[in-house]
């Protein structure tokens, strides 16, 4: 067992003994590490304790493919326990939860570098590659990990390893993926989940979204821009957005794709993937955060056009200057 984890048990175990009631808590605009991840946790805790357990998410739209997820349908908008200890899934910083936790006791489990340890227990493994291989490590040491929490585990390494191509994928992401296969989750059912269940509005914004690519800094930068119109023609929500960006990615002279993307309330979502280039200096920068490759922040207050020119600037001044001295 890693250290970082191995000193955790125990006080989590005291936690949770003490604590009245536990919520879960994912974040904002949510991926399927951090749901996931708090599935396994609430499935494993539901089962374990004799105290009342809750999932939250704040955001309006949760990606649906996850709904074989057991439990999914039991994720809420709020919070509803007064005094709950609160378990923080796959979250950097404290307003990637999206919600008010003022004066609550925290559980931080993440794998950001960028994490502030905003916890009062903090067990953040920058080196996993998904919050869920802390998490399961971490829960297989206090309690029984069933077949549902296993799946949920699964489902979460799957997606924020790509399907298994990142670099961050090693011999301990397969033996972690062979024990919860061996616990009963099932690989090529989340594979047919993430794979074969998009909406059609996903790929209508898609195609907006491939129109809108403009290649920079001689095709090494590939930027996509949305707007609100292109959400409002095709109906698509911010999950039927999930890696677009990796499109930008995928063309072979790219180094680094953008997108940015217009929201309702005129802020401005950018996500940043690379092939090897920190982009999460980028994203830090701009009061966001992430991994090397794969990271992103809000900005509101300028337009479209003005915040694209603003990130070509900031890699200009952080990669290329810094690295490839152009
Ligand atoms: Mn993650």
């Amino acid at each position: 067992m890693r250290p970082e984890i191995k000193a955790a048990v125990a006080p989590l175990r005291r936690m949770l003994s003490e604590a009245p009631a536990v919520t879960v808590v994912t974040h904002i605009n949510p991926d399927a590490d951090t749901l996931g991840t708090g599935l396994g946790i609430y499935l494993t805790l539901k089962r374990a304790l004799d105290k009342p357990v809750e999932i939250v998410n704040p955001s309006r739209d949760l990606p649906r493919y996850l709904d074989f997820l057991e439990g999914f349908e039991k994720i809420k908008r709020r919070i509803d326990f007064d005094n709950a200890l609160v378990i923080a899934c796959d979250c950097g910083s404290v307003d990637r939860l999206g919600i008010d936790v003022t004066g609550k006791k925290i559980v931080n489990i993440d794998h950001h570098r960028s994490n502030t340890h905003y916890g009062a227990l903090n067990v953040v493994v920058p080196t996993y590659a998904a919050s869920s291989q802390v998490a399961f490590r971490l829960f297989e040491a206090l309690y029984p990990i069933d077949a549902d929490a296993a799946q949920a585990f699964y489902a979460a390494l799957f997606s924020d390893t790509r399907y298994f191509s990142l670099p961050t994928v090693n011999e301990e992401v397969f033996r972690t993926a062979a024990e919860l296969t061996a616990l009963g989750c099932d690989p090529a059912e989340t594979a047919r989940n993430f794979t074969q269940r998009r909406s059609l509005a996903s790929l209508r914004i898609l195609e907006r979204a491939l129109h809108a690519l403009r290649l920079y800094r001689d095709a090494t930068v590939a930027v996509m821009t949305l707007r609100k119109e292109d959400f409002e023609a095709t109906g698509a929500t911010m999950p039927d957005i999930e890696g677009v960006v990796d499109y930008a990615r995928s063309l072979a002279t790219v180094r680094i794709a953008v997108t940015a993307i217009e929201r309702d309330d005129g802020t401005i979502k950018v996500s940043l993937r690379s092939k090897g280039e920190d982009v999460s200096r980028i994203a830090e920068a701009f009061g966001g955060g992430g991994h090397k490759q794969a990271a992103g922040f809000e900005l509101s207050g300028s337009s479209l056009e003005e915040t694209v020119d603003t990130i070509l600037r900031k890699i200009d001044s952080t990669i290329f200057e810094t690295e490839h001295k152009v």
